[in-house]
């Protein structure tokens, strides 16, 4: 069951306009930018959720085995009855995992999924109405960043707060933390948030093995963000498709390549759209310039450590109940109390 959900279309191509054009209209010589969430249309989610399948991309699954060795652990925690709630949900691949665990103990589940792409909501209402009858699906079509948003608290429940997938890689420290607070301010004592992020390389193990142990590598890392198959490349063209039909923009994909590269000292994946040749762009009534080689940095994916992760829950108004991370430490997923 489904029930209805807001939409907000004009307000989005606002945003995107903004936002493209703050990221755009940079002196010559100064990083041009577009923020990550452009690339989530219709196509762009499609194309995220291949990428959840590649072989390179090891966070989904990785995520997807802790919290299906976990979530009964993970529901008995919260004690009492739940309702999910879920930012950034998109298809809400991995969250059956969790509703199905909920249902152990309560007959009906609340899912309020939010989400930027409305196609990503419509396909998790509809996947999960199907496989779960006790599952009520309530969801909203926001950008939780720049948008409000609601959290339901039916009566004598919990709200378990999900917020997985390394979504808040997204990023900058900064605003990591003012995201968690703004969640926060929703929860009261007892609610719990769950957050799921990527893991940095381990430090010396370059080449991904040592004493017969999986470690995780640089290279590990970058094959994520650069698969053979192409998909990611595909993945970080798709932005500038989607400006153009939002935007009537007339980039041309094909002139733009895909880089993935490691920062170390910002403990970052970036990516990049380069400039093949020098070109013009229209957008907006402007012409943007671009150098032959110029990049549009079109993403940053924060890597943590345990004890980054925990630090960023304590400061935002969380306490961990549980910490989880597979053998080989690519990826970790902590339930946090509201406190
Ligand atoms: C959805 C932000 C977690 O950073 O790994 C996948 C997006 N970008 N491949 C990530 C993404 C390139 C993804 N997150």
């Amino acid at each position: 069951m489904t029930r209805a959900t807001i939409d907000s279309t004009a307000t989005l191509r606002d945003a995107i306009l903004r936002e493209a054009l703050e990221g755009l209209l940079k002196p010559a010589g100064e990083q041009k930018s577009l923020p990550a969430w452009l690339f989530y249309d219709e196509r762009g989610s499609a194309l995220f959720e291949q990428i959840t399948t590649l072989p390179e991309y090891y966070l989904t699954r990785t995520e997807r085995s802790l919290l299906a060795a976990h979530a009964d652990e993970i529901i008995a925690q919260m004690g009492v009855p739940v309702t999910l709630a879920e930012l950034g949900a998109g298809t809400a691949a991995k969250t059956g995992l969790l509703l199905r665990a909920a249902l152990h103990s309560q007959p009906e589940v609340l899912y309020q999924p939010i989400d930027v792409s409305a196609s990503a909501l419509r396909e998790a209402a509809e996947t999960l109405g199907a496989e779960f009858p006790g599952v009520i699906v309530a969801p909203q079509v926001a950008n939780y960043i720049t948008e409000a948003f609601t959290i339901e608290r039916p009566a004598q429940q919990r709200v378990l707060a999900l917020y997985i997938g390394s979504s808040i890689g997204n990023f900058p420290p900064a605003e990591q933390l003012a995201i968690l607070r703004k969640l926060r301010a929703h929860l009261v004592p007892g609610d719990a948030l769950l957050l799921g992020v990527d893991l940095a390389p381990t430090p010396g193990q370059e080449n991904g093995r040592t004493n017969g142990h999986a470690h995780k590598s640089v290279t590990t890392l970058l094959a994520a963000y650069d698969d053979a198959a192409g998909v990611t490349a595909a993945f970080n063209r798709n932005m500038l498709v989607h400006l153009n039909r939002e935007l009537g923009s007339d980039f041309d994909p094909a002139r733009f390549l895909h880089r993935a590269l490691w920062n170390a000292a910002q403990s970052r994946i970036e990516m990049h759209l380069v400039s093949d040749g020098a070109q013009t762009v229209h957008l907006g009534g402007h012409a943007i310039h671009f150098a032959d080689g110029e990049t549009i940095h079109s993403e940053n994916s924060c890597k943590f450590t345990v004890e980054t992760v925990l630090t960023l829950l304590a400061r935002s108004g969380f306490k961990p109940a549980l910490s989880l991370t597979d053998p080989a430490g690519f990826f970790s997923v902590t339930l946090a109390t509201a406190s």
